[in-house]
């Protein structure tokens, strides 16, 4: 069982998205961000960055005591590794994986998250910010949009497949996972703000979004 610290957030749809998919089981306890929660020692416990995700393994394959673990990237690695699913045998698709796993985790949430706060939230309007991360916003969604020129079915697959051997689905999921509630969540943002060229892109959107819709209520799951 594994206890997920989560809010619906795109970080929080990445590990949702995951179990959901692998089909492992576990208990959604809602971090209200927007309240502070994320400061409350029991959480700083279990995260000390003050940020959701988190996840605490009861059955670690160690056998030892319960595991904990922040950073969405890292969980995905984790319940790839313990689950088998979702992350190639080969090394050539594995890399490659974690190429665009790493893509998204160092730039595309950063940057669509810097530009998301400086045009919706930042107290006052700093020209600068704005084109900055309008620029580089703009920059990634089109190296997005050529990766899935090249592959149109990479962000949409969400088959699981097991790591050895590697199966249909099994070098695109933690990338298309960690990719595709962030795509989803700055999207609209974009289009008042930037004319995004990403017609590819296009092809994220059916079976992802259909499957995190479900995922978005946790209102019956306990809170930190
Ligand atoms: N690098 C972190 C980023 C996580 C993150 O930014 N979480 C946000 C919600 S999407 C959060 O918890 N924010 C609360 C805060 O910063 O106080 C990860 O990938 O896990």
């Amino acid at each position: 069982m594994i206890d997920l610290y989560y809010a619906p957030t795109p970080n929080g749809h990445k590990i949702t998205l995951f179990l959901e998919e692998a089909g492992i089981e576990y208990r959604p306890i809602r971090v209200d961000i927007s309240k502070g929660d994320q400061f409350r020692p029991a959480f700083l416990a279990i995260s000390p960055n003050n940020k959701i995700p988190a996840i605490v393994d009861h059955h670690p394959a160690d056998g030892d005591p319960p595991l904990t673990l922040f950073e969405s990237g890292e969980s995905l690695l984790y319940l790839a590794e313990k689950s088998g699913l979702l992350l190639s045998g080969k090394l050539r698709e594995r890399h490659i994986t974690l190429q665009w796993l790493l893509w998204q985790m160092s730039g595309f949430g950063p940057m669509l998250g810097q530009n998301h706060h400086f045009n919706h939230f930042a107290p006052q309007s700093v020209p600068y910010a704005i084109e900055r991360y309008q620029i580089e916003t703009q920059r990634l969604y089109n190296e997005l949009n050529t990766r899935l020129e090249k592959s149109p079915g990479w962000a949409a697959s969400t088959t699981a497949s097991p790591i050895s051997p590697p199966g249909r689905g099994s070098t695109r999921m933690n990338a298309s996972i960690s990719t595709s509630p962030v795509f989803r969540r700055c999207r609209t943002g974009l289009s008042i703000f930037v004319p995004v060229r990403r017609p590819n892109a296009r092809c994220i959107k059916p079976r992802i979004i259909n499957r995190m819709r479900p995922l978005g209520a946790s209102s019956r799951s306990p809170r930190v």
